[in-house]
């Protein structure tokens, strides 16, 4: 094992206050694209920054519905991989352990982490653009979506799909998500802050660190004075805050240290 996973395998025996904060590269292995990578990434392909706005689910509430749905049909598909068992492992092997993620799937719970906090929230918690915002039930359009996927399980262009209305009180249905312009969840913000306050060792995995506020977090472990332990196979804008920088991936480097 090289030094710089033998120097993070020994801080993580040793940490008492353990933040696990993690981006959509812990998902990147199991199939679910990221935001911003080249070959796989949404952004190049679906423009994510543009769909991802109060404003493109005004102007086109079936493309932006058919997306997110896209996207829940891709998760559903995939399994958690041995990036998010280690995060898992972390969190049965140090008491209060918090893990903090700015993805929207679901795949850290089904992992077995317990009390995932979601900054961004979650591609699983639709509600309704009505006032009382109330969680939606309706049936799930998800179902549907296998037998219109091309060959290679992806749509060909994008799908619209009509937003289900709420039942209770007959307005659209919205993701459940945070979307670019929109405020973060005061409690998952304030836990997520407290916690990187209150750390001596913040693991930061699978992420770019450009989004906002969520970004703040990483800095705020290490203002705390919390070694940072950054886990991509790129350079980030964080690169310049981490005591230990692991250049590869979630699924290879993550069980090397947790082993
Ligand atoms: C707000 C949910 C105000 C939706 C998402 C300050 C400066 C500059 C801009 C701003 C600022 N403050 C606010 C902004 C604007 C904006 C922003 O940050 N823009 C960015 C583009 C600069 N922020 C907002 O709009 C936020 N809202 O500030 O509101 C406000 C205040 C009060 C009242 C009203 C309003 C809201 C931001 C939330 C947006 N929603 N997601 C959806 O998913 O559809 S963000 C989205 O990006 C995802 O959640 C994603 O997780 C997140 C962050 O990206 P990353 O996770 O880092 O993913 P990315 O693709 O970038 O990188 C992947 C990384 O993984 C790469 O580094 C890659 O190398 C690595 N990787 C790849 N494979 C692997 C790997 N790593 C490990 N293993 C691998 N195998």
């Amino acid at each position: 094992m090289d030094t710089d996973l033998q120097q993070a395998a020994g801080l993580l025996r040793t940490a008492r206050r353990v933040v696990v904060f993690t981006g959509a590269g812990i998902s990147a292995e199991s199939g679910v694209p990221t935001f911003r990578d080249d070959l796989t990434g949404l952004w190049s392909r679906f423009n994510a920054e543009h769909l991802a706005t109060p404003e493109a689910f005004h102007a086109d509430p079936d493309l932006v519905w058919g997306w997110y749905e896209w996207r829940r049909s891709r998760v559903r598909h995939a399994e958690p991989n041995p990036g998010h068992l280690a995060v898992t492992a972390i969190t049965r092997r140090v008491p209060g352990a918090v893990v903090v993620t700015q993805n929207v799937d679901d795949l850290h719970e089904r992992a077995g982490s317990p009390e995932v906090t979601h900054l961004h929230g979650s591609l699983f918690a639709p509600r309704c653009v009505g006032d009382g915002a109330h969680p939606a039930t309706f049936p799930d359009a998800t179902q549907n979506v296998a037998h219109d996927e091309s060959p290679s399980g992806e749509p060909a262009d994008g799908r619209r799909i009509p937003p289900p209305l709420c039942v209770s009180c007959g307005a659209l249905v919205r993701p459940g998500v945070v979307w670019f312009g929109e405020e973060l969840p005061g409690s998952a913000l304030t836990t997520a802050a407290e916690s990187a306050a209150a750390s001596d060792l913040f693991l930061t995995v699978g992420t770019s660190g450009m989004v906002y506020p969520a970004a703040e977090i990483p800095r705020i472990a290490v203002r705390a004075g919390a070694a940072v332990i950054q886990v991509n196979p790129q350079p980030t804008q964080l690169d310049l805050f981490c005591t230990i920088n692991l250049l590869g991936t979630a699924a290879h480097v993550l069980p090397a240290i947790v082993a």
